[in-house]
């Protein structure tokens, strides 16, 4: 046999069923080598006159979990992916795709282009494209209408979310769920069952009735969800165009569609973020292989929204929580709250209806600090403030068993000032999770100057497994989200005084994509957040608004106001004061473009982004875009704002900054960001 690498896929013959083999980690991404192996494979069971039938599967962790990403946008090498789908397709003898772990994208279509298709209990089919700016361009989006329906496949290949083996069974897209660990066996059984059936059924030869009432039914659905991405209406009409279109055709529209979108920079953004999720998980400088720190029980300290939300993470991974409050009042109303989320969220069907009793049966609240004694890791999430801070520290040092991990929800303060008040600055670290904590995918972990490397990796590993997306901070006031916020909002402010309104403001930044404007999340999060309550000390604009009363949302009144449902409306009287500050400081009023605003805003993040960097509190640009997807709801298709600068043109942001009088990051400038 030849080497893996060379040809990572072999045959095995089985009596008269030979079953083809692919053996290419991590994931059996569809790469030449792979798609060589399968040409050479199918043709050596058409040839064969023994042979009757074919088995496909993959060894390792998973079935094709798709094209290989890393070839898209690089010259084609050997057969490609549409020539190997047509020939399992026509193949004279009929294949079986045995499918564990995933069948994602390319891997998916390989099966669909099976003549028949079985799973173990425990795998996932599905078409993600989607998630990447893509759709399924080798026939996925005309052979799945064709097996599960119009409905089905939209949901498949237009929000691109996978289904379960038993779903899969359900609506028709695998024949058979099989034993769990006797894939093979049961797949060669089910060829020897099917190897004489004529005709063999072939999936282009079947028909999709047109359902516009789904395809309708769909669009209202997910229409918010979809808004600003190209890719997932272009999956629509191709699936429009299986129940319309002669399946040749139908392809040829499919590849039409795709190569749009492949060259588009939305596509380019979103796959950068693929690959940014999974960089962002390496930690310069410490040996993938380290030896972690076990993780039986974490400690949190604060049972408010932000503690609440956190242990929440870790019961719902399986993962015992001690949860500490003060007052037993709030450590009831805290339990309360977690308890009442993991009602809601079974009633809605999002978890299993035992799954609530099996969470909060993992958690034990306590008022007594000294209970974090058994703790491996405890995650303090008290108010900011460094004195407060600073004592419970203190207090943990003496608590806390040795190698226990000692970690601050903090949002800005500074991570080394509160390891000095133990006598373990090793032991301590920033774990910065965002609200509400139990549904942001960020997490922010921040290395102290004498954090230790297995105290970083094992808080790396455990966000995984707590499914966070994590990605190392270093310390400075706000980390890389918060700060790279700072100059947005003294720039927002600066407008307002120009003569932007708040709505203009809001709505520049959600026409770009974000889910709100810096407005709007003022005034979700709190106006009077951080007011020094002096109703007397009117220094700015949100002071004068804090000292109304008007705190945002939960007043129905901030830069905005709001009805019983929290809909906002233009407010006449922010329009005044603001109207008053600025006379009162001889500000002219101008008018303000909307370009204007993305120059001041948005390529101001771009350069404290690389300021970030440039002073090594970032690993790499694709982090500072993580957090940004992942915490602030940047829009994915704009890949970040690292990445966004990057398309946009470095000289173009540059020039922008510097027609507005900023001072230009040296990287940015020099257009060597790393
Ligand atoms: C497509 O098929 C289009 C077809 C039309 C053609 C015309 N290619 O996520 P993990 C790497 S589009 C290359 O950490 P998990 C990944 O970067 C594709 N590389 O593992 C990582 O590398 P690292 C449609 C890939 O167990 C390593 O494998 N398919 C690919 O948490 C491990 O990955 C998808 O969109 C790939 N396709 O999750 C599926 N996939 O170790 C994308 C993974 O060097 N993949 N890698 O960092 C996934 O969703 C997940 O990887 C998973 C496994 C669920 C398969």
């Amino acid at each position: 046999m030849t080497s893996p690498v060379q040809n990572p896929v072999r045959t095995e013959r089985h009596g008269d069923v030979l079953v083809i083999i692919s053996d290419s980690p991590p994931v059996n991404a569809l790469g030449a080598a792979v798609r060589g192996g399968l040409e050479a494979g199918v043709k050596e069971g058409v040839a064969d006159a023994s042979i009757t039938a074919m088995v496909l599967r993959c060894d390792g962790r998973t079935f094709f979990a798709g094209a290989d990403i890393t070839e898209f946008g690089k010259p084609m090498q050997g057969i490609g992916l549409h020539e190997v789908i047509d020939m399992i397709d026509a193949s004279s003898k009929p294949i079986v795709a045995a499918i564990h772990g995933t069948a994602l994208g390319g891997g998916c279509e390989v099966a669909l282009a099976c003549q028949y298709r079985v799973a173990v209990p425990s795998a996932k089919v599905g078409l993600p494209e989607v998630k990447l700016g893509l759709l399924p361009g080798a026939g996925g989006t005309q052979r799945l209408p064709r097996v599960v329906g119009v409905k089905a496949a939209l949901e498949m290949i237009a929000l691109g979310d996978p289904v379960s083996a038993k779903k899969a069974a359900e609506i028709g897209l695998v024949d058979k769920v099989v034993g769990e660990d006797s894939l093979e066996a049961d797949a060669i059984a089910f060829a020897r069952e099917i190897a004489d059936k004529r005709p063999i059924p072939r999936v282009r030869d079947r028909e999709v009735a047109p359902d516009p009432e789904a395809v309708e039914a769909f669009r209202q659905a997910n229409g918010r969800k979809m808004r600003g991405f190209d890719a997932p209406a272009a999956c629509v009409a191709c699936v429009v165009a299986a129940t319309e279109k002669p399946f040749d055709e139908g392809l040829q529209f499919e590849r039409e569609q795709f190569m749009k979108l492949m060259t588009g920079t939305q596509s380019a953004a979103q796959r950068h973020i693929f690959f940014a999720e999974r960089q962002a998980a390496k930690i310069d400088g410490i040996a993938s292989d380290i030896t972690l720190r076990p993780i039986n029980r974490v400690g949190v300290i604060g049972a408010g929204t932000m503690g609440g939300g956190i242990s929440m993470n870790f019961l719902s991974a399986g993962i015992a929580v001690t949860i500490v409050e003060m007052q037993k009042e709030a450590l009831d109303r805290g339990t309360g709250v977690m308890r009442k989320n993991y009602e809601a969220s079974a009633a809605k069907g999002r978890i299993k209806p035992d799954a609530p009793e099996q969470a909060m049966g993992l958690l034990k609240p306590t008022l007594n600090l000294e209970d974090l004694a058994d703790c491996d890791l405890i995650i303090e999430a008290v108010y900011e403030n460094m004195e407060v801070k600073k004592e419970i520290f203190g207090k943990l040092d003496k608590i806390a068993k040795p190698g226990a991990i000692l970690a601050s929800n903090t949002s800005y303060l500074d991570i080394d000032e509160i390891a000095a008040s133990t006598s373990r600055p090793e032991d301590v670290l920033g774990m910065h999770f965002f609200s509400p904590a139990n549904v942001m995918k960020l997490l922010e972990i921040v290395r102290g100057a004498k954090t230790a490397d297995d105290v970083l990796a094992t808080a790396m590993a455990l966000a995984k497994k707590i499914r966070k997306v994590a990605v190392v901070a270093g310390v400075t006031h706000g980390f890389i989200g918060n700060r790279m916020l700072m100059p947005r909002q003294v720039e927002a402010n600066k407008l307002l005084m120009e003569g932007a309104t708040p709505e203009q403001i809001d709505r520049v930044h959600t026409e770009f994509g974000m889910p709100m404007g810096p407005f709007q999340m003022s005034d979700l999060a709190g106006v009077d957040i951080g007011w020094h309550r002096d109703p007397n000390r009117i220094e700015s604009i949100r002071d004068a608004l804090a000292a109304e009363g008007r705190w945002g949302q939960k007043k129905q009144a901030g830069y905005y106001d709001y009805d019983e449902k929290r809909n906002p409306t233009p407010s006449p009287r922010v329009a005044e004061i603001i109207e008053d500050f600025r006379s009162r400081s001889n500000m002219p009023k101008r008018e303000i473009t909307d370009q204007e605003i993305v120059e001041r805003t948005l390529y101001p993040m771009v350069n404290e982004g690389a300021l970030i960097l440039e002073e090594g509190k970032a690993q790499r640009g694709s982090d500072v875009d993580v957090v940004w997807i992942y915490g602030y709801g940047w829009p994915v298709y704009r890949g970040g704002p690292m990445f966004w600068a990057q398309s946009e043109g470095y000289d173009k942001v540059v020039a922008g900054l510097e027609k507005h009088g900023f001072k230009v990051a040296d990287t940015l400038k020099a257009g060597t960001i790393k």
